[in-house]
């Protein structure tokens, strides 16, 4: 028989993009959100990286990763991202520190539409590697079986 082991509690094992709400927790002196590998995100983080003085009408990203996933949170500010699997697109609006996309490997992004002071941390499931990336859409689709 094949035991196929449950997911943790707290763990959305899934291949889909969706948000994470983290906890907040809150006293007379403000808010605080603590995050744990493996526990608030799926995977384990090896490596962090925040955007921030961004230019004004900037867009970021633009490529996929072949292997990578990662969270990605508006600490402060908001931006749009936009995930496309190369057969469907889906928007979200990131604006609160206590919410984390989660996005998984190959989905090309597209991140605009940024407000002043926006940063963007993201927690990423492995150390930089520039061969993890498509930066060609075509290639991305032939990846993928589409081209
Ligand atoms: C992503 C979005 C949200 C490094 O040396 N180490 C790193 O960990 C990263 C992420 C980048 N770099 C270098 C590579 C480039 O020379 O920093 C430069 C800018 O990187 P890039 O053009 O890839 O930055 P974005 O904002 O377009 O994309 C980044 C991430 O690369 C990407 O994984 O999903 O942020």
């Amino acid at each position: 028989m094949r035991v196929v082991a449950e997911p943790e509690i707290g763990m959305n094992v899934t291949t889909k993009p969706h948000l994470i709400e983290f906890q907040r927790i809150r006293d007379p002196r403000g808010a605080l959100t603590p995050i744990e590998a493996e526990k608030d995100v799926p995977f384990p983080v090896r490596r962090i990286y925040f955007i921030y003085d961004v230019s004004d009408g900037a867009a970021r990203a633009g490529h996929s990763h072949k292997a990578l996933e990662q969270v990605l949170i508006a600490v402060s500010g908001s931006f749009h991202v936009h995930l496309d699997d190369g057969l469907t697109r889906q928007s979200f609006r990131l604006s609160r520190p206590n919410v984390g996309l989660y996005i998984p490997r190959m989905f090309w992004r597209d991140i605009d539409d940024f407000s002043g002071g926006a940063v963007c941390l993201a927690l990423a499931s492995d150390h930089y590697h520039e061969s993890d990336y498509f930066r060609d859409y075509d290639a991305f689709l032939h990846a993928k079986g589409l081209r």
